[in-house]
Parts: C-alpha cells; structure tokens; sequence
C-alpha cells in the first residue's frame, strides 16, 4: 500500500488527515514497532496544505495519550449533573439507548428527539441523516445558523453556488481581502503559504477587521478598522465609491448578473410577462434591450440590455406603472452612503473607504475572504449580500484570481436524505424573528421548545462532537432546556460542560484512532483518512455510532454493517470515482470536476440565469430581495437605552490559533501559550477604571455576567472589546484551574433577544457590554 510505508525498525509511516480542524491536512504518522504513536509531519503531497501544520495537529500524540480523554461508555447513575456514572459496555449503551429512544418516540412522536453537533468534524452528513431518518424532523441541533449557513445559502440564492470561504483564489489574486475572517490563522495552512506566495509577487492586502491585532493588519496596504456589526454601511460606502467613480466591470454586470431587470418601482418585484400581456408568462422577467427597443426575456441571447432603464409601462390590466431597473434600485439604496456618511456608522475614516474601495475594484483580479466577523451579526444577510454584489460587479465572480465556485456542498443531499414533506410544518421556529430563509428548526427554539414544551415537547437530544453549553447564546438558559430533558446523549473526547450534564456520555476515537473519509461530501480531492493506531480503550469513531445506532432503528436508512460498506456508498453517491479500499491504499484522490460548472459560459442556476444582485429567491421566501444598511438590532445605534449600562461592544469568540472551539486547554505545552482567559479592551478604560495587566475583572452584559484576566491594549477602538469563547477546562499538570458554571465563558453574555430575520443568527459578535473592576474578595 502507498499510503502505508515499513520502516526498517519494525514500525510504518502512515499517510492520514489531521482531523483537529477543517482544513485536514495531509500529515505523516510515525508509529513504532509496537503500534505507538511517536511524532506527526506535515505531508508535503497534500497540495492544499503542501506539508504545513499548526501548533493543534502537531499536538496529536498529546491529544491521543491524554489521560483526560474519555476512555468507555458511561452512564448516569446519580441526580442529572451530579457526576455520578457507571461503566457500561458499548452493548449496553446501544441497548439502552434504542430502548429509550423507542419509548420516547411512542410517548411523544419522533419529532421528541433531536440530533445534531459542533461544527463540522467529517460527519454533518450522517448527524443530517439520524435527524432525517424514519420520518423525524430535521431540528438540526447544531450552529448551523450561527455558522456557515447563513454564507453558503446566501451565495446559493443569489448565484446558484458557492464562491467565498475555500473558493478564494488567494494564488493568483491581485488583491486579496480579509473581511471578517482570520483564515491565516483558522485555516492556517493553505491560506499561510498562498497570500504569502501572492504578497511577495506583490499583490494587494485590505483587512476588513475591528482589532489591528489582526495578524495581517500590520502588514496590510489597507487596514480598515470597523465598529463590529457595522460591515452594511461599510460594504454600501464601497459600492458607492465603485458605482459612481465607474469602477466596475460593465460587460459581466450588463451581460451575467440580473442588473438590467426591470422592476415595477416601489414595489421592488420585477416586471415579468404576466403583468404585461394577457397569458404572458409569469415566470418570464423583462429587461429592456436597446438594440430592439423591446421588452424582452432576460435569458434571450444576443441583447443589448439596458442597466438604466427608467419609464412608465403599460400593464394587461390597463394601468400604467413605473419601472426602473435592479441596478437603479440598488444604486438608489447605495448613493445615500458617501464614505461620509457611512464614516459615522462605521467609524472608518471616509478617506481610508475611499481608498480600500479603489485598491479592491481596480486590482485586475481581487478575492474577498468573508468569515464569523460578518455571519455572527443579525444583520448578516446584508453584508453576505452585498459583498457578493461587490465581488459580481467587479468582474471577480469565476474568474482566475478571484472568487470560484466550491463545487461540492451541493453533493450534500443524496447522504442527508430528506425528512418527509410531512413532518417539515413540525419544525419549530423562532418567534423572534421571522427566519424567512432558514429551512430547519432553530436552535434556540429547540431549546425553548425543552424548557416550555411548546409548540410540542423536545424530550431528547443526542449529538456528537458538540458542545452546546459553549456554542450557544445564553448559555444559562441552554443549561436550563437540558436540565429539563428525559435522554441528552453526548459523545466526545473530554467529559465536557455538556456531557456533565448527560444520561450516557460516549467515547470518540482520536482522528489517529479512526478510519474516515475526508472530506463529507467528496469535493476536489478526497482522501482515505486512516487510523495510525488501533483505537485505545473502548472508544469508537462517530460514523461508527450512527451507523451502528441507525442500523438498530431504521435499518432501512442504515443498511450498512460495516463502516467500509458505508464509506463505499458515500464514495458512489458523490461520484468521487473511487473505491474505499482503492483510497485507503494511495491515500489521496482527486476528484473529476462536474462539467456543468462553467457559468460564465452557461449562465448561472438561478431563477434569472444571473448571476442575482437582487436575489429573486429570497423575494419568493419573504425576504428583501435587495440588501439594506441594517443596524444590529442591539447595538450602540439601535438601542441606545442597553448601550447607556454597556457602553461597548464586545465581539466574543475571536479564535486562538492553538485552540478549537472549547477543546484543547487540558494539554499543558498549548495552554502555556495562553494560559487563562483574557478579555481586551483599550488602555483607556484600564486606567479609567483603575485595572492593571491581568488583573481579574467582570465583564457583564444584559444576559449575564463572566470573569477575565484584563489585557489593555491600544490595538482597539476604545469603544470595543474582544472576549475569547470556550473556557471551562482546567490543566491540571499546570495547576492552572477549569472555569465552572459558565463563569469565563463569552455566550453567558450573548443576547437570546434578537436575531437575524433570514437566517436566524444571534449577534455574537456585537454584544453590549462593561468591564468592571472587582471589589476586593470578589
Ligand atoms: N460567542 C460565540 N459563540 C460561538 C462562536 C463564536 O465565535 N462566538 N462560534 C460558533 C461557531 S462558528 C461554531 S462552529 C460553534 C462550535 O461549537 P462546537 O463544535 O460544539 O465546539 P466545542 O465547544 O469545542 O465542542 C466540541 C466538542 O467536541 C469534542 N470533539 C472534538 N473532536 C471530536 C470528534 O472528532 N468526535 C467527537 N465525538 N468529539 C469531538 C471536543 O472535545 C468538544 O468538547 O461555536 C459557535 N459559538
Ligand atoms: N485555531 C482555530 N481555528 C478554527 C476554529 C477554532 O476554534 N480555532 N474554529 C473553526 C470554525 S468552526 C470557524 S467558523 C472558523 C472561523 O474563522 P474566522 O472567521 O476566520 O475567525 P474568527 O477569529 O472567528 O473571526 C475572524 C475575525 O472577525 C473579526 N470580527 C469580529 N467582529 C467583526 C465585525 O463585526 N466585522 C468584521 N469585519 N470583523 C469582525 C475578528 O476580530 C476576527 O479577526 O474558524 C475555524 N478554524
Ligand atoms: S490546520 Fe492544524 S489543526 Fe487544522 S488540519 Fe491542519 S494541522 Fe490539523
Ligand atoms: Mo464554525
């Protein structure tokens, strides 16, 4: 096998994927010749991470050998929380399980039992196929809403596929753009070793960031340094500048997006065939072409449309209405922000927008890199938008340096299978926002639903990977919804807030312990992720719990006896072309890419053919159709009652390069690093208030209150603050303590009162708050 190579010693070199975040790296595990783990190596035939690691993959054997980790089922034996478990085999805990499961389901209906997880660790297709199975409800008890949905849905509405995230051309970019995101440390390996490639060939870098610690602020030609949640106004100050200094691409804006659609004026819906003729077509929408002097289909070749199209038309119905242009439209919403006047909402000087646009719209080929900074905010949508709208009106959408269709999340959908139509009005929704968009149950109503039993009881939860009680606004009242459930199932490595909380905690392999495929849904390249050593203890992997668990309650959705058989069907459905047994023996496989991707020759798989500034989807959905200079529903601006107690905005959940999520803070040489929980503020308020460095402060917000050691810095607007998430765990082997009951971490903070109207987001990363020195004893 090549993936498998002896060394003369007795021990091999196995060729795996890194699994301690998304960007699974190829990596090189040396075991001994008694089955050991000994170091790991970074696997310079990976092409996307070319031989790269960072400081969390380096430390596998730590994670592997922690005494710490979960080692065999458990089960509850005392008061829920109490701490008392008994070990019991996996049998057992199967057993158990599908007994309580199946008494559940006939007490309360399948739609009592959610399923979910963190975020994505190889297995969102199968955790989408347990909530799907047998005539469930699709709850999805995971961040969905919080994390790469609102991105990825937004870009599929308006374009039909998926060009941010993986689909920056960061190699061949003449400028390069961090709005929002921190790639250089969050995906670390590819995006490291391409932005510098492309820097010292000289392209162009604007970091999009409120904290100039940034690891690239420092380095960038433009560092623009916004209030949190206040990228709307930045983003339209941007069009403006592009729009009226004529610095877009006018051949693809004419020609592949809808901006020459007629749209009936104040009514912001399109003209279609319907409304002029009798029988015309409804589905037809109308632009005006200046070669004919017609109204015509907006997918009819060879025209030469009109973007500026203004007049009075004449209706089937008799009457007369005006019509203008989704152009027109959205430059009317757009000329009201002048970097002036956006300057005031965003505190970026005018000059520095000014500037930052030019640099992006005339670089000959530019990529925006968007992540948490703008999906973690209730007005979402807006930004996602019309950073879209940027990247499609500069020429930048498919082309060679800028932003490129991701090819693979639609594969998703054949592995998931779908709820029936049936049980899709069972979803429960969140009443404090509309949601227009948002297909699944949300969370935080899911949670609801288990504290109040409306709009009927969620009696059970079962997840892998997952950390609710750090992922989740409000974590109190998240503490509470679990406390009030009859089954919470939780499988990880650690014994985590969550699983404390448990009825039975299970244990998972280590991405060393396991076979998997990477990735989920078998994108460009795919590889045979398998395990260096035999699994420790009795721990197995999360495919294994869902195709074992599966199989004993809907053997018909979980036919598979054996992993293998399952990764064989996995394989066939994503048409990646290979077997199991092929892949685990060379490793790395690329993928054939699907012919029908090239849009700029075929048009786009939108309702248009466009790609959508104004997405005609979301218009159908309930949404606004174009974006809008939303406010945070709480923020400085829009309620300035809470802002007058918390006078600043606190983004929570900034990553750490050498931690995940919560995990990792038990293994001594990453917890040196960063050692305790620290929030940032500007020097100001220190001596203000009289802080020193590191002295242990509160932080306290409308929904609760958390302590941190204070680090001042002049790296911030004094007006915000930063608040690292995921801190419960203790390092014992460095005395250092575990932080119980919520009492360091950043979602005892985050508001459960407002939400994004389309993808129901919470607004994480724009918090209002106050530092607070403590009293002595406190
Ligand atoms: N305030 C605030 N909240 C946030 C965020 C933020 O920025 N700010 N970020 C949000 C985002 S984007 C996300 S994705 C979520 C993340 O939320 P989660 O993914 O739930 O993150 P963790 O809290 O680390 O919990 C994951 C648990 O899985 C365990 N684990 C790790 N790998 C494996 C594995 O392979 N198998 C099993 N069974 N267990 C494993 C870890 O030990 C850990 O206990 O948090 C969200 N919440
Ligand atoms: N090491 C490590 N890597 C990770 C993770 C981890 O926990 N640790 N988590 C993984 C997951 S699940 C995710 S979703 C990704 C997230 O990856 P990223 O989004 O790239 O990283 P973050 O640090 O969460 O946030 C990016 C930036 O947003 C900025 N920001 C905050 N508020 C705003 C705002 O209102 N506007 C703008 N423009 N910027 C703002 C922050 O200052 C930060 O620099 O990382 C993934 N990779
Ligand atoms: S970036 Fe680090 S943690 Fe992520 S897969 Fe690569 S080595 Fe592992
Ligand atoms: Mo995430």
């Amino acid at each position: 096998m090549d993936s498998v190579i002896p060394l003369p010693d007795g021990g091999k070199i196995v060729k795996t994927n890194c699994f301690e975040c998304h960007a699974k790296c190829g990596v090189l595990c040396e075991v001994d010749k008694d089955g050991e783990l000994v170091s790991v190596k970074g696997n310079p035939e990976d092409p996307r991470s070319e031989g790269r690691m960072c400081g969390k993959g380096l430390s596998a054997t730590r994670i592997l050998y922690d005494p710490d980790r979960l080692r065999w089922p458990l089960r509850r034996v005392g008061e829920r929380g109490e701490g008392k478990w008994e070990r019991i085999t996996w049998d057992e805990a199967l057993d158990w399980l599908q007994e309580r499961v199946e008494a559940l389901t006939e007490e309360y209906g399948a739609e009592t039992i959610a399923y979910g997880q963190g975020t994505g660790r190889g297995t969102n297709q199968w955790t989408g196929r347990a909530g799907n199975a047998g005539g469930r409800v699709h709850h999805s008890l995971s961040p969905g809403n919080i994390c790469l949905v609102p991105m990825m849905v937004q870009a599929f509405l308006q374009y039909g596929m998926f060009p941010t995230f993986d689909g920056c051309d960061f190699d061949n970019a003449d400028c390069i753009v961090f709005w929002g995101a921190n790639s250089v440390w969050t995906e670390p390996t590819y995006t490291s070793g391409q932005v510098g490639r492309s820097r010292d060939r000289g392209a162009k870098l604007i970091v999009i960031d409120p904290f100039f610690e940034h690891p690239l602020a420092a380095k960038a030609d433009h560092f623009v340094g916004l209030r949190p949640g206040s990228d709307p106004y930045l983003a339209m100050a941007w069009l403006n500048v592009i729009m009226n200094e004529d610095l877009y691409d006018h051949e693809f804006t004419q020609k592949f997006t809808n901006a020459p659609m007629l749209l009936i004026e104040g009514a912001n819906v399109p003209l279609n065939g319907a409304l002029v003729e009798e029988g015309g077509n409804p589905q037809s929408m109308l632009v005006f072409d200046k070669a004919s002097g017609q109204f015509v289909d907006i997918h009819t070749p060879g025209i030469d449309e009109d973007m500026n199209y203004h007049g009075l038309v004449q209706l089937a119905d008799g009457s007369q209405a005006p019509v203008t242009t989704v152009w027109s439209a959205l430059k009317q919403r757009v000329d009201e922000w002048t970097p002036e006047h956006a300057s005031e909402m965003c505190w970026v000087p005018a000059e520095v927008i000014r500037q930052s646009a030019r640099t992006y719209a005339t670089a000959p080929a530019a990529t925006i890199n968007v992540f948490q900074g703008i999906e973690e905010q209730t007005n979402c949508k807006d930004t996602l938008q019309l950073v879209n709208i940027l990247i499609a009106i500069c020429g930048n959408l498919e082309k060679k340096g800028g932003n490129l269709s991701m090819p693979f999340w639609n594969q998703m959908g054949p592995l998931t299978g779908a709820e029936p139509e049936t049980q899709k009005e069972l979803r429960i929704v969140n009443d404090k926002a509309s949601g227009s968009v948002y297909g699944i149950s949300n969370p935080t109503a899911v949670f609801e639903a288990m504290r109040t039993g409306k709009p009927y009881p969620v009696r059970g939860y079962i997840m892998v990977q997952g950390n609710p009680l750090s992922w989740s606004e409000n974590t109190a009242l998240v503490k509470e919804s679990l406390l009030c459930l009859d089954l919470l199932v939780c499988m990880d490595y650690y014994m985590s807030p969550t699983c404390e909380l448990a009825d039975l905690v299970l244990p998972s392999t280590h991405w060393t312990e396991r076979d998997y495929l990477a990735d989920e849904v078998c994108s460009e390249w795919v590889f045979g992720q398998q395990k260096a050593v035999e699994p420790l203890y009795e721990r197995k992997s999360d495919v294994w719990f869902w195709r074992e668990f599966g199989h004993r309650l809907n053997p018909e959705w979980w036919p598979w006896e054996t992993d293998e058989e399952l990764f064989d069907w996995q394989l066939e459905q994503t048409h990646a072309g290979v077997t199991w047994e092929e892949l685990k023996g060379k490793w790395i496989h690329h993928v054939p890419q699907m012919p029908s991707r090239d849009y700029r020759e075929h048009g786009f798989p939108t309702p248009s053919g466009r790609a959508e500034l104004y997405a005609v989807v979301e218009l159908i959905m309930g949404a606004d159709p174009l974006p809008a200079a939303n406010e945070p529903k709480e923020s400085v601006f829009s309620t300035p009652e809470i802002a007058a107690e918390y006078p600043l905005t606190g983004i929570t959940g900034r990553r750490y390069p050498i931690y995940y999520h919560s995990a990792y803070r038990g293994i001594p040489h990453l917890r040196e690093i960063v050692p305790e929980p620290q929030v940032i503020f500007h020097r100001s308020i220190a001596e203000k208030l009289g802080i020193d460095y590191a002295e242990w402060v509160w932080i306290e917000s409308p929904t609760g209150r958390i302590t941190m050691k204070a680090r001042p810095t002049d790296g911030l607007d004094p007006r915000v603050c930063v608040i690292p998430h995921g801190w419960w765990q203790g390092c014992a082997k460095l005395g250092l303590p575990g932080y119980p009951d919520g009492m360091s971490n950043a979602n005892t903070l985050t508001s459960d009162r407002v939400y994004n109207d389309e993808f129901l987001t919470p607004g994480l990363r724009s918090t209002l708050c106050r530092i607070v020195k403590k009293k002595g004893g406190e």
